[in-house]
């Protein structure tokens, strides 16, 4: 059955600065938390850093190229905090946003649209020596520096993204230590959620507050969640489950609220003293649109939390286990795949958050081999159906009434994949790390192609 995207349908690819730019001491960058924990031995698999990455800083035309090649509505990028205030506070560093200038001008000059991220996880490393995302101070930072390029760049950047998941920056950042700054607290984590939405709020109403009016919104990371029995053990933890990796951040943001199970969870959040009057308008302000990056689905088994250890706020002090199905394919990442799980989580949306804004997909793809062959191609057949089969998904939840305006996949290219380093590649382009050539995999040819005709076999 074939499937039709409207005209209007925004596709695109999705990347991240510290993922793909290198040039990280040049024109005054200052140094981000994820240049520090990089460079920490141990913290990212084969000692790789993001130092060189994909080296776009300097190659960004060739990469447009690309995206012009790959037909692009709209390449959704993030600016590099430390780039712009290189100690994360004062005035803003020229040469930095001359870069975006750059990019930007450039990528409509080939009829693509720009879409930025203002904060990808590269917190300037002089926040972080204050108390980084666990100090409220922080927020305000995040605010300013969020005006400073909005008033730069706003009058051609016309959809904004405060912050891309922050899950990742607060729980795996500051509760799991797989990311920047790799600590392992609990209610650091929590109040570093809290106050990284205070900051989208505060950004929010500082974005607003100006003269050029911009579609703005939020990038969360969501799964939908189940249990993996009946079990009431089961069914408990996967509520939990659902509490740490959505709701934490879902109903603040959609709802203007705390869920009442974090209080079950974690006790009085309203004895957690960060969390001040007034917050919670602020964050729940109305967004023009929510950005959702959907990987996989989250199935959930209950287990015996031996150790608690309430002060942390990990998976496994909540006692809920991801459970990987047995004997299915995984990606190279090690996770499973369910494209129907994206369309689950479209109507879980919709089904709870009342006055949800139109729907974004801002990432979405896997990880694969992607052997290259001795006639230098990448025969990618595995991402290809991968992105067919969640892209038809995505259909089925726009004809059943979901109101999703596009979708993003990730990445345009290979880069460095956070804790993996550069052996995990997402890219609908090959990159040779040694050389940094490009080449088109299979996957490039086939969205192409989709782009063009709108349309899915
Ligand atoms: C995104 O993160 C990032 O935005 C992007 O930069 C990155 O390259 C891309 O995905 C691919 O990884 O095991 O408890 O963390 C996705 C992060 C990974 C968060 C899976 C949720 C599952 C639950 N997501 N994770 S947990």
């Amino acid at each position: 059955m074939s499937v039709q995207f409207p005209a209007d349908f925004v596709f695109g690819a999705a990347t991240a600065s510290y993922q793909i730019e290198g040039a990280v001491d040049e024109d005054g960058r200052g140094t981000s938390i994820w240049d520090t924990f990089s460079h920490t031995p141990g913290a990212v698999v084969g000692g790789d850093t993001g130092d060189v990455a994909c080296d776009h800083y300097h190659r960004y035309p060739e990469d447009i190229e690309l995206m012009r090649r790959l037909g692009l509505d709209s390449y959704r990028f993030s600016i590099a905090w430390p780039r712009i205030q290189p100690d994360g506070a004062g005035e803003a560093n020229k040469a930095g946003l001359d870069f975006y200038d750059r990019l930007v001008d450039s990528l409509l000059d080939n009829g693509i649209d720009p879409c930025a991220t203002i904060y990808h996880w590269d917190l300037p490393q002089a926040l972080e020596d204050a108390g980084g995302w666990r100090n409220r101070d922080t927020a305000h930072r995040f605010a300013d520096y969020a005006a400073l390029v909005h008033d730069h760049l706003g009058d051609r950047v016309h959809r904004w993204i405060t912050l891309n998941e922050p899950f990742c920056s607060s729980i795996l950042g500051y509760a799991e230590g797989r990311h920047a700054p790799g600590a392992k607290e609990g209610d650091g984590a929590l109040a570093a959620a809290h106050h990284l939405l205070l900051g989208h709020g505060f950004a929010l109403a500082a974005l607003r507050a100006t003269d050029i009016k911009n579609q703005i919104g939020i990038t969360l990371n969501l799964q939908p969640v189940q249990p993996v029995s009946d079990d009431p053990a089961d069914v408990a933890a996967a509520d939990r489950s659902l509490l740490l990796s959505n709701l934490l951040f879902t109903d603040p943001v959609l709802a203007g609220r705390y869920p009442q199970l974090a209080r079950q969870t974690w006790g009085e959040l309203s004895d957690f003293g960060w969390i001040r009057d007034g917050d919670l308008a602020t964050i729940g302000a109305p967004l023009d649109f929510l950005g959702v990056n959907y990987y996989f689905p989250s199935n959930v088994k209950a287990v015996p939390n031996d150790e608690p250890d309430a002060s942390r706020r990990t998976a496994d002090d909540i006692g809920a286990k991801l459970v990987i199905p047995d004997g299915e394919p995984l990606t190279e990442m090690g996770w499973p795949i369910d494209a129907d799980g994206l369309n689950r989580l479209m109507h879980w949306l919709k089904d709870t958050y009342p006055g949800l804004p139109p729907i974004y997909i801002t990432e979405n793809g896997r990880a694969s081999v992607d052997e290259v062959r001795s006639d230098g191609s990448i025969d990618d057949q595995d991402r290809i159906e991968y992105l067919r089969t969640h892209l038809t998904a995505l259909a089925a939840a726009r004809g059943e009434g979901v109101d999703v305006r596009g979708y993003y996949l990730w990445s345009l290219l290979d880069n460095f994949e956070w804790a993996e380093g550069y052996a995990k590649r997402f890219g609908a382009v090959h990159v040779d790390y040694g050389t940094q050539k490009r080449t088109p995999k299979a996957s490039f040819e086939w969205y192409r192609n989709l782009v063009a005709t709108r349309q899915l076999d």
